[in-house]
């Protein structure tokens, strides 16, 4: 096939402030999504750099006790809503989807762009409340504390409930576009997995997010209005605010991993050079934890008091969740199997990613087990194991999918050396930051504490050093990236010799996408075979 390189890039004109402030074009509102997380992940990463400085004592001596507790609200919060849920679908997402499926751009072009001036509002909004007052309920604003800290709560709150409604116009905007303007020839089982797990992170957008709105409104109620909700000195059930908090936060969860799982499908073949291991499972994979998602919020509330039944139950369709989760993790690895794997920067973040995406999992089916997670609730096991699926899972695969797509988004190269130094660093700092979270939790260090037993030190003393390699792998690409936007080598069409549309035509792409309307001939992945060997049979590589 060849490259359609003619007409004008997307990039090409209008350069004014107005142009990109009233662009509709998918791929232009992607960027003036990818600056806004990436200011808020800088906030949050600043949060997190004061936290581990805190930490690396014993004694609180850099911070007071309650600015602590503002300090891990502000980078839960931000992290959570204002980075991790938007990041991989609204940057990537909203580049890739419709040049992935052929079309011309989302189903409603002024919505994508209406959701972006949202969610900038409710970000700045947020992170007003918690700079000028200051949020202490941590971002899971568990009540009875909610109901009672400072008023800056309704406020963060608010900031929250305004983001939601972000969430879900892009969500709409997606599902619409995907059974919408698939172009000739893609059917569904020919859409490439990153397009599936957009989808079914849309369907959980748009499922969850209305119960969060609702629960943050109570909160909000309550306070203003002196509704007993969740509030027992006013009649109300805090544990009513566990179960509605975690009916959506669990799914949402889902929410931050699914396009990261997606990332990976594309990155793995296109660098082993094979075709998707047991693509439709994977597919089928992507609905199912979605499905499944909704079915196991309990689990976060083992000691809460719920009945013994309920735990158990929880706890059985945890490990049922976790199936569809490990069966893409081995048909990801069966994917590398015989291939002529390369490792090139988003290489290395995907196969981080496998790796600590698979301990966190494995983490999780520990804590699935009541009788583990009574003993390391409220630890910093928890952190660790969270941090393992989001950070090490989904912010590797965030790292990786810019670095694979850059070439398509700028048309230039980023210098693939220090793409590779930022990428293991990455690996090497996390590693050393939380996997000594893993062994402090076990040992008994509580979670959302400022000061701490000497014992503990030097495992903190530790991940603090991690938090330090771990900042300067995120810090790194802001530089060279920007460097190769001006610097960079050219890319042709198609880089990497990916299969998939978004390659086919320039990069980067013309305004309207494509020059001729697209045709989907091929399945999805049609990597090249393995030549034959002269006995028939298939080279068996890295096998004796
Ligand atoms: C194999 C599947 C998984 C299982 C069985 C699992 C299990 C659990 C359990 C039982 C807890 C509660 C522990 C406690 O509070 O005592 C937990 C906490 C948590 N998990 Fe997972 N998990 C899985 C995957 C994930 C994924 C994919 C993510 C994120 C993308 C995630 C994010 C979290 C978060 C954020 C918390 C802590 C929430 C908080 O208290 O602040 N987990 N997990
Ligand atoms: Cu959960």
């Amino acid at each position: 096939m060849t490259d359609r390189t003619a007409g004008e890039s997307y990039l090409g004109k209008g350069w004014g402030l107005l142009d990109w402030l009233t662009t509709t074009d998918h791929k232009r509102v992607a960027w003036l999504y990818l600056f806004t997380i990436l200011g808020f992940f800088l906030i949050g990463g600043a949060a997190a750099t004061l936290i581990r400085i805190e930490l690396f004592t014993a004694k609180g001596d850099l911070v007071r006790p309650e600015t602590y507790n503002r300090l891990f609200t502000l980078h839960g919060v931000i992290m959570v809503w204002f980075f991790l849920i938007p990041s991989i679908p609204n940057t990537l997402g909203n580049f890739l989807l419709p040049l992935m499926i052929g079309a011309r751009d989302l189903a409603f072009p002024r919505l994508n762009l209406l959701s972006w001036y949202i969610f900038l509002f409710a970000g700045i909004w947020t992170f007003g409340a918690l700079i000028l007052g200051g949020v202490d309920t941590g971002w899971t604003f568990y009540t009875p504390l909610s109901s009672l800290s400072n008023s800056w709560v309704s406020i963060a709150a608010m900031g929250v409930f305004f983001a939601g409604f972000s969430t879900i116009a892009s969500a709409l905007n997606f599902v619409v576009t995907i059974h919408k303007l698939r172009c000739p020839g893609m059917t569904w089982f020919r859409m490439p997995i990153f397009v599936w797990t957009l989808y079914a992170t849309s369907l959980v957008m748009l499922l969850a997010t209305p119960v969060l709105a609702a629960t943050l409104l109570l909160i909000v109620l309550e306070r203003v209005l002196g509704l007993g909700v969740f509030d027992p000195a006013q009649g109300g059930d805090p544990i009513l605010f566990q179960h509605l908090f975690w009916f959506y936060s669990h799914p949402a969860v889902y929410i931050m991993i699914l396009p990261g799982m997606g990332v990976v499908s594309e990155i793995l073949p296109c660098f082993a050079k094979r075709p998707l291991f047991g693509y439709r499972l994977v597919a089928y994979s992507s609905m199912g934890i979605a499905t499944f998602s909704f079915l196991v919020w309990g689990h976060h509330m083992f000691v809460s008091g719920q009945s013994v039944y309920a735990g158990i139950l929880f706890s059985f369709m945890s490990y049922c969740v976790a199936v569809p989760s490990a069966i893409k993790v081995f048909n990801w690895t069966f994917t590398l199997r015989n291939g002529y794997i390369t490792f090139e920067a988003p290489m290395l973040y995907a196969l981080g990613f496998l790796f600590l995406f698979g301990m966190g999992g494995l983490t999780g089916l520990m804590l699935a087990a009541t009788a583990v997670d009574v003993h390391v609730t409220d630890t910093y096991f928890i952190v660790a194991h969270f941090h393992y699926i989001m950070v090490g899972g989904a912010v590797s695969a965030f790292m990786g999918g810019l670095h694979f797509w850059w070439p398509k988004m700028t048309g230039r190269m980023y210098p693939e050396r220090l793409g590779q130094t930022a990428a293991m660093l990455s690996f090497i700092g996390f590693f050393l930051t939380f996997a000594p979270q893993f062994v402090l939790g076990y040992q008994g260090m509580p979670r959302r504490y400022y000061e701490y037993p000497s014992e503990f030190q030097t495992w903190h003393a530790l991940s603090s050093a991690g938090a330090v390699v771990l900042a300067a792998s995120y810090l790194m690409p802001l530089f060279y990236l920007t460097w190769s936007v001006f610097r960079g080598r050219r890319a042709g069409g198609n880089p990497w010799q990916a299969t998939g549309l978004e390659w086919q035509t320039a990069s980067p792409p013309p305004a309207h996408n494509f020059e001729e309307p697209p045709v989907c001939d091929q399945p999805p992945y049609a990597y090249p075979p393995p030549p034959v060997q002269p006995d028939g049979g298939q080279p068996d590589r890295g096998q004796p």
